[in-house]
């Protein structure tokens, strides 16, 4: 062939390739009100948190977008509430100042930008003083889909998990800041919330089917300390480092995940039988404290869990 022809070819090729790319990338968009609200940390529902929130939940919502798309994100602030909050998704690559600065209440603020990065990021109110709108629950997960699927099987269920230090008194900033009166971890913003073995009032557990590929988007939002992710009677497939399949382990016991880090774990239970998993965070003190989360792998598996909405289970 003509070396003209070959390389007009080429070209052409590429140009198809970067279209049929830039045509799959999409406009997410994603709005959230800053909510202050009392909510209840424990499942009875009788210890609760002056919150201050995403939404009215702890956590906020899973956002969930594919590598490459653009995130077209508003935060409003209510007239009522009382404090300035902001967004830091750590998905995102702008400018501290200005896309994730301070929202006053009665205003908002809308910044748009690109998940250029795959993996499981945090994402966090950023207003000062920062710590105690962490502790009060202002944090939340965006899952940025990688593009590349090498060596990042299909699962078969998924579930959020995000881990916080539970302060009984969120006033005391110093307190917090020191690591001090810590008395609880929550899981998806309850102690003990999946763990009906130490918690009688825990109605709901992660569930699969014996032999499925369970996935599970970990954030680490304690204040100061690391979790040591660890399944009881399991070891992880794979964990990918930061969620991104680029960096991928394989059979790992426990893997410490640093304060704001967000990491994905797979595990795939025994076919030929029923089992059980505690997913903790294998440092005693935290563990026993609440974040014990029960995997029952079992046939009967409601086929709804780990799907869908419920890869967040209320
Ligand atoms: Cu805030």
């Amino acid at each position: 062939m003509h070396l003209f022809k070959k390389a007009t070819i080429a070209v052409m090729t590429a140009a198809a390739l970067m279209s049929a790319q830039q045509a799959s990338a999409k406009t997410v968009e994603v709005t959230m009100t800053a909510k202050e609200v009392e909510l209840a940390v424990n499942n009875k529902g009788d210890v609760t948190m002056a919150a201050w929130t995403f939404d009215g939940s702890i956590p906020g919502k899973p956002v969930r977008v594919e590598e490459g798309d653009i995130v077209d994100f508003t935060l409003i602030n209510p007239a009522e509430n009382k404090n300035s909050h902001a967004m830091d998704f750590h998905a995102a690559q702008v400018d501290v100042l200005n896309e994730f600065g301070e929202v006053k209440p009665g205003q908002s603020k809308h910044f748009k930008f690109e998940a250029k990065v795959p993996g499981v990021f945090m994402y966090h109110c950023g207003a000062g003083p920062m710590v105690q709108h962490i502790a009060k629950g202002m944090y939340g997960m965006i899952i940025v889909e990688p593009k590349d699927k090498k060596n990042y099987p299909k699962a078969d269920r998924e579930y959020v998990l995000i881990q916080q230090q539970y302060f009984p008194n969120t006033e005391n900033v110093p307190a917090l800041l020191e690591n001090a009166e810590w008395k609880g971890s929550l899981i998806n913003g309850k102690l003990f919330h999946y763990d009906p073995v130490h918690e009688p009032n825990a109605t709901q557990v992660l569930e699969a089917k014996p032999g499925e590929r369970v996935r599970i988007f970990f954030v680490n939002a304690n204040i100061n300390n690391p979790v040591a992710l660890h399944p009881i009677a399991g070891i992880w497939d794979r964990v990918y480092i930061n969620g991104n399949p680029k960096n991928t382990l394989y059979g790992i016991q426990t893997y410490n995940v640093a304060v704001a880090e967000g990491s994905t774990f797979d595990i795939v239970s025994p076919a030929d039988r029923a089992t059980n998993v505690a997913i903790v965070d294998h440092a005693m003190g935290a563990a026993l404290r609440g974040a014990i989360t029960v995997l029952m792998n079992k046939p009967d598996a409601d086929p709804k869990k780990g799907r869908g909405e419920q890869i967040l289970i209320k």
